[in-house]
């Protein structure tokens, strides 16, 4: 254990030098490196390769600048970015993120992260992820179409539908995609899957708005299942109040879960009675054209709103961090764990800080990482690329099965790699069953 810790040190001591003030990227290669660095240890030609370390550095990085003018002429500039982080096992796959947070370091551990997610849905996608420090929020729909379309004429030289096939993520949904594809589509004068999360009518996939929250509750019932237990009657902690957030909350109500909260950058909800179908809709309309906060639910539904407040002191059996990073500290895993929360599936990327999930470790609790519990929507996404491919759409229930085949396979991959005398390790068994397949490749290709 003694030299694992050591020969840690010495590999993150490395790359913090190589990539200074990233604070999120050196988070996320921690994290997996903790786990991959005893894996190897007995494999040495997984170091004389140097596979962890060239996992750890992107195939490359392009930014560039965005111009657009807004709704009064004056002339806006934002930065564009796409991390193209490894293809070693299929194009570059992943979101794109519009919001002003949005820098290099997010974007890293955005694309490092999606390598290992993308090896774990057993579908041939390698791992990118790209974004702009744009902020949709305030803007008309004329301002959002000019910056969507301005940001992809140039990204369009970049990708296509086996180099690098990006999609949504915060701030990105269908509209945006619809933006996107069409300019993407004007400019090559080819009709193509280069983005996936598009409309179904011009070749998006059933269930993929959908298959991210969907997936993470997916995950939350295979293992709970594993342990014996279900998610009928209990009750569920969510926060966001976006794509990922809704769709888990759809699932939770049809799997017999009661949701108490969600949340938005302002605050959160608690409603004790449950949040039910009719109260979802109501929050779809807020959120989507009307783009409001979700203080506005308290109003309507009579509820209480916790003003620059996280809901994870709200008493519960089950959570869902379904809004963004380093969502739940050290504290906040404490209150969880507190309040009876006995597991997690994260639908949001990295929401536990590395605090937050030892607390969560000691405490024993069945706790599904990102890279494992929101994969679900990549993997839809990837199914869009075989129905693009094949010029054919499946049926919602084709497309809902092979999810749920999914995350059944991704739920037994960690328990092969995870499992203890104690229980099951999912934040180890999914970076080593993610990190073996793109190992492997890497190795067949030599030196690249
Ligand atoms: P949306 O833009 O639809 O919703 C994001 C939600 O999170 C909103 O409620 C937003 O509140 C809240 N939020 C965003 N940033 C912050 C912040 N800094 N602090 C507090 N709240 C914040 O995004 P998605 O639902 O698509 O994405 C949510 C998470 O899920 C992200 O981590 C994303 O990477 C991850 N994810 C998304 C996938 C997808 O298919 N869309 C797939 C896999 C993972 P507000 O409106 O106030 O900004
Ligand atoms: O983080 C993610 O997995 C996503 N935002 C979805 C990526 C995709 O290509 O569908």
């Amino acid at each position: 254990m003694a030299e694992h810790t050591a020969e840690l040190e010495r590999f993150m001591h490395g790359l913090m030098r190589r990539n200074p003030n990233e604070h999120e990227f050196h988070q996320a290669v921690q994290e997996v490196a903790t786990d991959i660095i005893p894996y190897i240890a007995d494999k040495p030609e997984y170091q004389e390769m140097q596979i962890l370390e060239r996992m750890a550095e992107p195939d490359r990085i392009i930014i560039f600048r965005v111009c657009w003018q807004d709704d009064n002429n004056n002339v806006r500039v934002n930065r564009g970015m796409r991390v193209q982080w490894n293809n070693a096992i299929g194009p570059y796959k992943g979101g794109i993120r519009f919001h002003p947070s949005v820098n290099q370091s997010i974007l890293k551990f955005l694309g490092f992260e999606q390598t290992f997610k993308n090896s774990l849905t057993t579908l041939p996608m390698g791992g990118g992820k790209g974004g702009s420090d744009f902020n949709p929020k305030g803007k008309s729909e004329g301002e959002v179409m000019r910056f969507c379309q301005s940001f992809i004429t140039e990204l369009s030289r970049h990708i296509g539908p086996d180099t690098d096939v990006p999609a949504g993520d915060i701030g990105v949904g269908a509209r945006e995609v619809g933006f996107m594809f069409g300019q993407y589509k004007r400019l090559v004068n080819r009709f193509e899957g280069v983005l996936t999360g598009k409309a179904l009518e011009f070749g998006g996939s059933e269930i993929r708005t959908e298959a991210t929250g969907y997936g993470a509750v997916y995950m939350m019932r295979n293992m709970l299942a594993h342990a014996g237990e279900s998610i009928d009657g209990k009750t569920c902690v969510v926060s966001g109040s976006g794509n990922v957030a809704t769709y888990t909350v759809e699932k939770l109500n049809e799997f017999g879960g009661k949701v108490v909260t969600l949340s938005d950058s302002s605050g959160f909800i608690y409603d004790p009675a449950g949040i039910d179908a009719e109260k979802l809709a109501w929050v779809g309309e807020l959120k989507g054209k009307r783009r409001g906060r979700i203080s506005e639910y308290a109003d309507e539904f009579g509820c209480e709103f916790f003003e620059g407040k996280r809901p994870w002191g709200i008493p519960c059996d089950l959570a869902f961090p379904c809004a963004t990073q380093n969502e739940i500290s050290e504290e906040d895993a404490k209150e969880l764990v507190k309040g009876g929360c006995k597991a997690i599936s994260e639908g949001a990327n990295m929401p536990s800080d590395p605090e937050a999930i030892e607390v969560f470790r000691e405490a024993n609790l069945l706790h599904a990482p990102s890279k494992a519990a929101n994969a679900g929507g990549v993997a839809v996404s990837g199914l869009e690329m075989s129905q693009n491919s094949l010029r054919i759409s499946w049926d919602r229930k084709e497309v809902d099965d092979h999810l749920q085949r999914i995350m059944g396979r991704i739920h037994d991959q960690c328990v092969i790699y995870g499992e203890h005398a104690n229980g099951v390790d999912y934040f180890k068994g999914a970076n080593i069953a993610g990190f073996v397949k793109v190992a492997k490749s890497m190795m067949a290709y030599g030196v690249l």
